[in-house]
């Protein structure tokens, strides 16, 4: 009695964290490193990202080299990639994992576009647009970023083209 009361209420507790109707929405993330073993780092992030609960994987771009844009002067060059998943939580649970992933990495927020072990970015949540105070999406500057849409746009063009189309986005070169 008390243990199925129990799971009881965890089960609500994971459910809160949900959409009411666990419908599966695809998410595309852009992960970032330019700090340590970088390859290892966004390889383990990947990992974490789809072992969370609520998760699907779906795949995950090649990685891209490149120099930092913005930022402090003189930072190590990135490693970048996409990588699309679907996903049951909604955004800003699932942002709070992805936190929670890029803390467990030892990330270290001291200055906005500094050297990070791990970075990831919510590019794109389904064909939603999200404005609150943690999260905006899609991500500001993905559609003018290389090192963003060269790595998303080989796992997920249509769904790029499709929320550019959405919201009169003019992509140049894609
Ligand atoms: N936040 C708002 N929207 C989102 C979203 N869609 N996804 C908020 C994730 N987070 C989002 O982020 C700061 C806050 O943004 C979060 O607390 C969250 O509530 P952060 O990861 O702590 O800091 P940040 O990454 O330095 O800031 P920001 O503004 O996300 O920077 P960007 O735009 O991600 O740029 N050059 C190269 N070559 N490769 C890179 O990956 N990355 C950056 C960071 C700069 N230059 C780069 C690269
Ligand atoms: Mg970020």
């Amino acid at each position: 009695m008390n243990k199925n009361h129990n799971s009881n209420i965890k089960q609500t507790e994971a459910n809160n964290n949900q959409n009411s109707d666990l419908i599966k929405t695809e998410v595309l993330l852009g992960f970032g490193s330019n700090l340590g073993d970088r390859r290892g780092f966004i390889e383990q992030g990947w990992a974490a990202v789809c072992g969370l609960v609520g998760v699907e994987a779906v795949c995950i771009s090649s990685l891209i080299e490149t120099q930092a844009v913005g930022g402090e002067l003189n930072q190590p060059d990135f490693l970048n990639a996409a990588g699309l998943i679907r996903t049951t939580l909604l955004p800003e649970i699932l942002l709070d994992r992805l936190q929670e992933i890029e803390n467990s990495f030892g990330r270290i927020r001291t200055v906005r576009w500094g050297a990070r072990t791990l970075d990831i970015d919510i590019l794109l949540y389904g064909n939603s647009i999200i404005n609150t105070n943690r999260l905006k999406v899609p991500h500001p500057l993905m559609f003018q970023r290389n090192f963003v849409l060269i790595p998303a746009s080989e796992i997920a063009p249509e769904m790029i083209l499709t929320v550019a189309n959405t919201h009169g986005i003019i992509l140049e070169n894609f």
